[in-house]
């Protein structure tokens, strides 16, 4: 559990006092093998704490099955792994089970469970010992109400197989981007130094927080894999293979970024290209020892040719070809490889106004549909630019119908506040798992990732599922943002099951991280952190780049405002203001083209100014600054507004964050109030810059004379 290590150290959620319902009661659990002890070390340590008692109960243990009689009446709680010799209660919940569900469709699958309430006795079924772990959280969410006499029985099974977080994470320290790229929290969990920590207690700490919101594996290292990073491939595996061993418990797997020049940069081969025999018998050899060492391996992430991390192109191969390469010598282990989409040119002219970044994925990959194996998954970034706090829908994911597809989230928050602004993104998540891009009542970006869709009908394949880019790091606090947590929570709430609601993951999450038993007002406390953290993204995105354009942050580190610090580079990153108007025309009628990769309704939608949602206007539009929103606000007065707005409810949820002191642990609530100083102080600049710029440009005052410089 994750009781503090040392005092310097906060508790994420599942303090001890979350099991506080599981941990007071008579548990038994049932199941045989190793992976059945997590759950039993769990309720033990709980019982330890809150005065409850557990017994294992392992079918090969005749005499223990035959006290099982009066099982009933000696549990409140059974978690039952299914086996040929069930226990009575057991048979009878399964018989329950079938008689809601209807005969044959009770199997529960790897990681599905069951929770059915018989006579005074509530029972978690489980096939395998996956599903028994999330079911044990889930009793931890539901607390006392589990036990209730008229609890409906419930059926859980992940929408998602993969629910994936990535780390940037480099083991050497990068002289620019630090020991984590993007990383807001400290240092990795993983690496110090030049090497593996020495004490990876948290690392197991860590597997369990994932655990307990659903996420079934992580990568070990940044996508940008540098010369010592290469190495955890072959030299440095071991240190890949003792992280597999702390987070197998937890049923997550390891994945490990992998260089595409890697048989040239450790085989010292003098080619990486794909169609070469020998380097196919390089990849096939390395993977092969790689399996020896960490069977349960889950497969290999790859950044290629995008900025400056090598790829096929060198050679004039296809991204096909290129991961056709290294997912045919995972295949044989039931490994996968992540090909990540996120190519396009960072050194344009700036001048020239054909190419749009925006374009890059779909024109790179969608031609490429049907090409890759069945074990490649093509992972795009949410978004077409790069995690901006709006941006449509990538359009690459109702493009490829022949590929499995994971869309890729970011929880760091390099573009939304980086861990100082407080910025729940569940809301941002939800809408764009939502979004159907097909058009409403046809097939939704989740059901894309779950399973595949072929124009907007399911194809019920094996999706490629949800990745995010992990907020975690060596900080006492977990996230360098105590609140940040609850979007690496929400995230894997959502991978599990999309249609949650993400204020109602935030609910789960606050009743999970401070328990309301510990608190002398939780009622208080949930409502103010409600009122904090519920439009905490839209708050955000009033005060920074308006309506969609993005960017607008400083070159670099990406924090704070500089409206035109992207504008003359060769990122593609560009707004193009000037006197008259602001926006990137990307429509097909006299831009870039781009709103035609997207399928209709939306490629219609996008392409008129009239239609495409105000949010997103400048991402489509360059308009004049008088143009009139749906909503009846002009451009230039919805800029004033919104940055007024956006950093007046920062000072607001400033004040609030103080009704809370006494409520929360004291050094929890001074890192937040610490924090939102930061913000206040922020947000009022991102206000003052993209006001006075625009006042500056457009000559346009404000309709109400507030104070612009
Ligand atoms: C890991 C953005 C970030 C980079 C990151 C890249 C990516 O460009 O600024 O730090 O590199 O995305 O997703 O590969």
């Amino acid at each position: 559990m994750i009781t503090p290590r040392s005092a310097d150290i906060h508790a994420a959620w599942l303090p001890s006092e979350a099991f506080r319902a599981i941990g007071s009661r008579r548990v038994l659990v049932s199941g045989p093998g190793t992976g059945v002890e997590t759950v039993l070390r769990e309720v033990g340590q709980a019982c330890a704490q809150h005065g409850g008692s557990v017994r294992r109960h392992s079918p090969p243990l005749v005499a223990e099955r035959s006290s099982e009689g009066a099982d009933s009446a000696s549990y409140d709680l059974v978690l039952a792994l299914a086996t040929d010799r069930a226990l009575p209660v057991e048979t009878a919940a399964r018989a329950d089970l079938r008689r809601h569900q209807g005969e044959g469709t009770d199997t529960l699958g790897e990681e599905g469970f069951a929770l059915v309430r018989h006579g005074d006795v509530t029972i978690v079924l489980a096939d395998q010992p996956a599903g028994l772990l999330y079911g044990l959280f889930h009793v931890v969410r539901l607390g006392e109400s589990a036990f209730g006499p008229a609890h409906p029985i419930e059926v859980h099974r992940p929408a998602m197989r993969l629910r994936i977080a990535n780390h940037w994470d480099n083991i050497d320290v990068h002289p620019v981007m630090g020991q984590v790229e993007r990383g807001y929290a400290g240092g990795s969990l993983f690496w110090r130094d030049g090497a593996l920590r020495h004490d990876l207690t948290r690392v197991g700490d860590y597997a369990r927080l994932l655990a307990a919101c659903g996420i079934n594996a992580i990568t070990v290292n940044n996508v940008n894999v540098h010369v010592t990073e290469a190495h955890l491939l072959t030299t440095r595996l071991g240190d890949v293979a003792a992280i597999a061993d702390l987070v197998r418990p937890y049923g997550i797997r390891v994945h490990l970024s992998v260089n595409f020049a890697s048989p040239v940069t450790l085989g010292g081969m003098p080619t990486a290209d794909p169609l070469e025999e020998d380097v196919r018998a390089w990849w096939t050899e390395t993977t092969r020892r790689v399996y020896e060492t960490i069977p349960d391996f889950g497969g290999y992430v790859v950044k290629a040719d995008s900025e400056g991390q090598p790829g096929p192109f060198a050679y004039g191969r296809s991204h096909a070809d290129g991961a056709n390469l290294l997912a045919e010598a995972l295949a044989p282990f039931g490994g996968v490889v992540h090909w990540r989409a996120f190519v396009y040119n960072h050194r344009q002219d700036w001048r020239d106004r054909s190419t749009d970044r925006a374009r890059a994925a779909y024109d790179h990959f969608a031609p490429l549909d049907g090409q890759f194996r069945d074990n490649v998954i093509l992972q795009v970034k949410h978004g077409p630019m790069d995690f901006q706090t709006r941006e449509p829908v990538s359009p690459v994911i109702a493009a490829m119908p022949g590929t499995r597809l994971a869309v890729e989230f970011q929880a760091t928050q390099e573009y939304t506040g980086q861990q100082r602004h407080v910025c729940y993104l569940g809301p941002w998540w939800s809408e764009l798992l939502h979004f159907a891009p097909w058009g409403v009542g046809r097939d939704t970006v989740a059901d894309v990732a779950a399973h595949g869709s072929a124009s907007g009908a399911v194809s019920a394949g094996p999706g490629g599922g949800l990745v995010v880019v992990s907020n975690v790091g060596d900080d006492p606090f977990w996230t360098g943002h105590p609140l940040a947590q609850a979007n690496l929570y929400a995230f894997g709430r959502l991978a599990w099951s999309p249609e949650l609601d993400p204020v109602a993951v935030l609910d789960e999450w606050i009743d999970l991280t401070f328990v309301p038993s510990a608190t002398t007002d939780p009622d208080l406390l949930r409502r103010t952190l409600h009122e904090v953290m519920d439009d905490s993204w839209q708050t955000y995105e009033r005060y920074t780049a308006p309506l969609g354009v993005g960017f607008m942050v400083r070159p670099g580190h990406h924090y704070g405002p500089d409206v035109d610090g992207y504008e003359y580079t060769p990122w593609g990153t560009y707004h193009f203001a000037d006197r008259d108007g602001v926006g990137v025309d990307r429509t097909r009628g006299s831009g870039t083209g781009f709103t035609g990769q997207y399928p209709s309704p939306w490629s219609d939608r996008y392409e008129s100014p009239r239609d495409c949602p105000d949010e997103l206007l400048l991402f489509f539009h360059h308009v004049p600054y008088g143009h009139l929103l749906q909503s009846g606000s002009t451009v230039i007065q919805h800029i004033y507004d919104t940055h007024f707005a956006g950093a007046e409810q920062v000072v607001q949820t400033r004040r609030r964050w103080e009704r809370v002191a006494g409520l929360v642990d004291p050094a929890v609530h001074a890192r937040v109030t610490e924090r939102l100083d930061e913000q206040v102080r922020s947000a009022q600049e991102w206000r003052d810059q993209v006001n006075t710029y625009f006042f500056r440009k457009s000559g346009v005052p404000d309709a109400h004379g507030r104070r612009i410089h």
